[in-house]
């Protein structure tokens, strides 16, 4: 939000720059790639939307082989070790979810935390991407928006019987989203991206889709305050 449009002291080419992008774009590769995998399950889940989230996740496939080429495009190896771990957490509780068919859950982390995640990223790197990449992300992030009101309407028609299990897994999942930012923030303002915006950006986001699909004002800042603690 507070950031410049331009930033002409970013070398794009020097050693380190390519050393955090190499771990950045491997995050949004290996985010790409889970989110596909995520949709496929959710298709399993919800038999009557399959075709539209097997739609949704071949979009995802889409956007990763975008950046994978944004990778190539540097010269960068992306550091695809460091990205599985850093969502090993998140790809779990994914995983445990799905398992016991908590549909709700699996919503809240992929459609909203993972997309609204995705949302600010993108919208933070744009002004400050390679001009090869710029154009790519801007093509990416308008089926971010896509993918979140794909959430935001399921949860907003199934609201009342959605909204525990949607507190509880917002008590689960948020915190770790803030471990993540926290654990990524060096190698972002290398790439000129502040956390201070990633943070704002992600929680207007999300802040929004809460109410959208029928949260309060006070128990959207309740859950948000969750993600702070812990
Ligand atoms: O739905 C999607 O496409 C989401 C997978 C993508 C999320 C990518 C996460 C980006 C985090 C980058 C952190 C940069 C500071
Ligand atoms: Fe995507
Ligand atoms: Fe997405
Ligand atoms: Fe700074």
């Amino acid at each position: 939000m507070t950031q410049v449009a331009t930033s002409p002291e970013l070398d794009y080419s020097s050693e380190t720059y390519k050393d955090a992008y190499s771990r950045i774009n491997a995050i949004v590769i290996e985010g790409e790639q889970e989110a596909h995998d995520n949709y496929m399950d959710l298709a399993e889940l919800l038999p009557e939307l399959q075709a539209e989230l097997q739609k949704l996740a071949k979009m995802e496939k889409r956007h990763m082989k975008g950046f994978q080429s944004c990778g190539k495009n540097l010269k960068v190896t992306p550091d695809m070790e460091f990205a599985k771990e850093y969502f090993g957490r998140l790809h779990q509780n994914f995983q445990d979810a799905m398992a016991e068919g908590k549909v709700v859950t699996c919503l809240l982390i992929q459609s909203l935390i993972i997309e609204c995640f995705a949302i600010a990223a993108y919208n933070i790197y744009i002004p400050v991407a390679d001009d090869f990449a710029r154009k790519i992300t801007q093509g990416v992030v308008k089926d971010e928006y896509m993918h979140l009101n794909f959430g935001e309407e399921w949860l907003k028609a199934n609201f009342q019987e959605s909204k525990a299990e949607l507190q509880e897994a917002n008590k689960a999942n948020l915190p770790l989203v803030w471990k993540m930012l926290n654990q990524v923030q060096e190698d972002a303002e290398v790439l000129a991206m502040e956390k201070e915006s990633l943070v704002e950006d992600f929680m207007i986001a999300y802040g929004e889709a809460l109410g959208n699909i029928g949260f309060t004002t006070a128990e959207i800042m309740k859950m948000s305050a969750h993600g702070l603690i812990r």
